[in-house]
């Protein structure tokens, strides 16, 4: 900031009265200033400051709820000589009368946001809002962000950028996501921040002023929404009511999937597919990069090429491979031969040129890959719809789905220098004057909206799937996300948990980073560790530059390969267990990929463990991350925890191991307590059969029960939405505490139809079933040799059903 003389700085002052009406309770300050607390929900308020009076509008572009949808939750006021005091329930929204200050408490009392400097607002239009921090306190989420976990000390900017071989220090990055959650480790204390401004914002945990956090905007409005947990579970599910939500995905998407920059002929892709298949390497999908455009011209085929997408993409269906292509935002800059061109040209679409140099180019221009280009205006609903028309040769063609790359928007002057619009251009709805300094940050947001509105309107029976590499808060309800251009390197390796964690907490729940490194060559070692971490992240997907050496499994020898071939299966095994997180996340916000300290927010030792995350509940992953190790350490929270490989039960948690990594093995854990669903191998989700056996791992815990909600539906389309899916509680208890008697059960609710007629129970390395019975039918079921498994064949309709099982726990070596 400049100095106060040239740039006067403003704070709220003394309050001189104040009312409250519905949810909000209004403080009137000094001059026109006004403070408004808003309480959605007794752990959810949104606080805002006016410095005119005037508050921003009840929604916005990432938060496209309604504060009065809430509906007015009761809160108490009391005062003092010093203080107002609003009392939810859940928490005490305290104002001092002298400042204005705002310090929200718990239940027990415990300080969690406390105003220092509180809000300001300078004669320039930059605001900020300044509060304390708490011994202990941790910092989390912050949307796409390299560096290490905890973002305790550090500073950030939001700003979507194309940023090509980030590394540790990078600040903006592609996502720009206003959100944080502090958490106190050990002390049941957390809460979220979302800041609603979408102007260049930022965030300074205590990097400029030990003890202080502060966030700050270029513009807009002091608008932010305190979203109380205490955990994080419950604050994602708070930062998600308000901002959204991923979509239940196809479940093809989940499948892995292959990318190149690019594949660059129709003989190419029939290639790579011939080798996944011949090979038996699971996969469901190729994706086109940028070449097979003609002329890097956005909805146009490389004829040459790709003479005939239709029956390329239908030969390709036949191998269970579907197609997705990238789309890039710029459409060249063509008068008279290009029809993308010259439609948005008369449609009137593009992004205007404030002052235009002569009449023939009223728009910005910048150069991409095809040359100088226009682009869309996003933000506004006509331009949305124009865009999404333009997407039907794709479509027709048979694309399963689109990439939107390139759309923070990256841009070039001549030359390739990095260009951004003037920040004063007019975009969006000209009733809404919106500038590019407000709607820079939205424009991969609103493309994405656009996207999913016309995959949505020519099949309407099938669920979208979009990839995007720019977004802003609420990117996670129209697309997954990538993290961009990372490099083939061990530190990229490592660096992709803490980042692809932080991007799960700022509510992306479906993301991924290029397996194997973008830029650059993976050797097989590398390559082999990268797929070992990537089949479990929730968006799976290996890609290549140009230029590089090719990055398939196949290309690194046999050793690579076979390794590969094995975690690939491993993806498709765990598809079942997979495919319920999605629901769950689809549903609560919860993250599928998560730190450790997600799931056990008391453990003080977590708080910047970064090398290790959770997939959902149950599965603990300790990734091999750097050259020619043999060895890792691995901490294991509380608890009892299996090795997932040999099903064999470890020490007791809260302590290290030192696991063994020979080049095939990745540490995999299971926390006991949970059911693992798991599903046979498949080459492609396309041989999903509902009627096949479901596998479900039993780790008990130090009770000898175990549990797990199953779901499924249909894998795609909307019918689930009608209710036609199942959710299958399968419970494993000890019975009249005897260990030697256990029941398992199964309860389904839900109006799918699985057709299921099979499960098989089974157990870990120390246990071996003697006897079980279905219940119901007083028949005895078979046991395998080994007595470690019990196949239980149920009628299609049973809902219900209940295996009782004698067994013995045994020593083992
Ligand atoms: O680097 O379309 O991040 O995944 O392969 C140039 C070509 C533009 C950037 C994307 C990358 C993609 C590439 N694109």
């Amino acid at each position: 900031m400049t100095s106060e003389e040239e740039n006067a700085l403003y704070r709220l002052g003394a309050v001189r009265k104040w009312q409250s009406e519905g949810p909000h309770l209004t403080f009137e300050c000094d001059g026109t200033a006004r403070l408004r607390l808003t309480v959605l929900t007794p752990g959810l308020v949104r606080v805002r400051v006016a410095p005119n009076g005037v508050f921003p509008p009840s929604s916005s572009w990432a938060v496209p709820v309604a504060d009065e949808t809430f509906g007015p939750p009761p809160f108490q006021i009391t005062e003092t000589d010093h203080t107002v005091t609003a009392q939810t329930g859940v928490l005490t929204l305290k104002v001092q009368r002298a400042t204005s200050h705002l310090t929200i408490l718990d239940r027990t009392g415990q300080i969690l946001g406390d105003d220092a400097e509180g809000a300001t607002w300078a004669e320039n239009g930059q605001v900020s809002w300044s509060k304390r921090i708490p011994t202990n306190e941790h910092y989390y989420g912050f949307g796409e962000r390299t560096g290490l976990l905890d973002k305790l000390g550090r500073h950030y900017s939001n700003w979507p950028v194309d940023k090509a071989s980030h590394g540790p220090a990078t600040n903006e990055m592609y996502q720009a996501i206003p959100f944080f959650l502090a958490l106190r480790p050990g002390e049941n204390s957390g809460y979220g921040l979302f800041f609603n401004n979408s102007y260049r914002t930022g965030f300074d945990m205590g990097y400029s002023k030990p003890g202080h956090y502060f966030f700050w905007a270029a513009g807009g409005f002091l608008d932010y929404y305190f979203i109380y947990g205490p955990t994080p579970a419950q604050i994602m599910e708070g930062y998600t009511s308000l901002t959204g939500r991923m979509k239940l995905p196809p479940r093809w998407a989940l499948g892995y999937q292959q990318c190149r920059y690019s594949y660059t002929s129709e003989e190419q892709v029939r290639e790579v597919v011939r080798e996944f298949r011949s090979r038996n390497l699971p996969a469901d999908v190729i994706v086109l990069d940028i070449d097979y455009m003609q002329g890097y011209r956005v909805f146009t085929w490389d004829k040459t090429q790709f003479p005939d997408p239709a029956r390329l993409i239908g030969e390709l269906a036949e191998e269970g491979f579907k197609v997705v292509t990238i789309v890039d935002p710029g459409v060249k800059y063509e008068p008279g031969d290009y029809p993308v061109y010259e439609a948005g040209l008369k449609a009137d679409v593009f992004i205007r040129n404030p002052q235009p140099e002569d009449d023939t180019k009223p728009y910005l221009t910048g150069w991409v890959w095809p040359g100088e280009c226009v682009f869309p205006d996003f933000a506004r609903a006509e331009v949305r719809q124009w865009w999404g028309d333009q997407h039907n040769p794709l479509l027709e063609a048979g694309v399963a789905g689109i990439w939107n790359d390139m759309n923070e928007p990256a841009l070039f002057a001549e030359g390739w220098k990095p260009l951004d619009f003037p920040l004063g251009t007019l975009v969006g709805d000209p009733a809404e004057g919106g500038t590019w300094a407000e709607l820079h940050n939205l424009y991969a947001l609103t493309e994405n909206q656009a996207t999913e509105a016309a995959l949505r309107a020519v099949r309407p029976q099938a669920r979208p799937f979009i990839l995007s590499r720019a977004g802003f808060a609420g990117i996670q309800r129209w697309a997954a996300v990538w993290t961009g251009d990372n490099i083939s390197t061990w530190e990229h390796l490592e660096m992709s948990i803490p980042m692809l964690c932080n991007l799960s907490l700022s509510g992306v729940a479906f993301c991924g980073t290029d397996i194997g490194g973008f830029i650059g060559n993976a050797d097989g070692e590398l390559f082999t560790r990268w797929m070992q971490m990537g089949v479990l992240y929730p968006f799976s997907r290996g890609h290549s530059a140009q230029g590089s050496e090719r990055h398939e499994p196949y290309i690194f020898g046999p050793e690579v390969e076979g390794i590969c071939r094995r975690y690939l299966e491993l993806r498709y095994r765990l598809l079942p267990y997979l495919y319920t997180l999605f629901e769950e996340a689809s549903r609560t916000g919860s993250p599928i990929l998560r730190p450790l300290l997600f799931n056990f927010p008391d453990d003080p030792a977590l708080t910047q463990l970064h090398d290790q995350f959770m997939l959902g509940e149950a599965l603990l992953a300790a990734p091999v991350y750097a050259p020619g190790r043999q060895y890792r350490y691995v901490y294991l929270p509380a608890g009892v925890w299996y090795d997932f490989w040999t099903a064999k039960p470890l020490p007791a948690g809260q302590q290290h191991l030192l696991a063994p990594t020979p080049l095939d093995t990745m540490p995999l854990y299971v926390r006991g307590g949970t059911i693992l669903p798991l599903g046979p191998v498949l080459q492609h989700t396309g041989q999903h059969d509902p009627a096949a056996p479901l596998t479900l791992a039993i780790f008990p815990d130090a009770n000898g029960q175990a549990s797990t909600l199953f779901y499924e539906d249909a894998g795609e389309g909307f019918a689930y939405e009608r209710g036609e899916l199942r959710r299958t509680a399968f419970d494993c208890l000890q019975v009249d505490n005897n260990p030697a008697l256990w029941w398992v059960l199964a309860n389904s609710k839900g109006e799918y139809a699985t057709g299921r007629t099979r499960f098989v129970l089974k157990f870990p390395a120390d246990y071996r079933v003697e006897e079980a019975t279905l219940i119901s039918e007083k028949r005895s079921l078979e046991v395998s040799e080994d007595g470690r498994e019990v196949t239980v064949p149920v009628s299609d309709e049973m809902k219900a059903c209940a295996v009782e099982l004698k067994l013995v726990k045994t020593a083992i070596a």
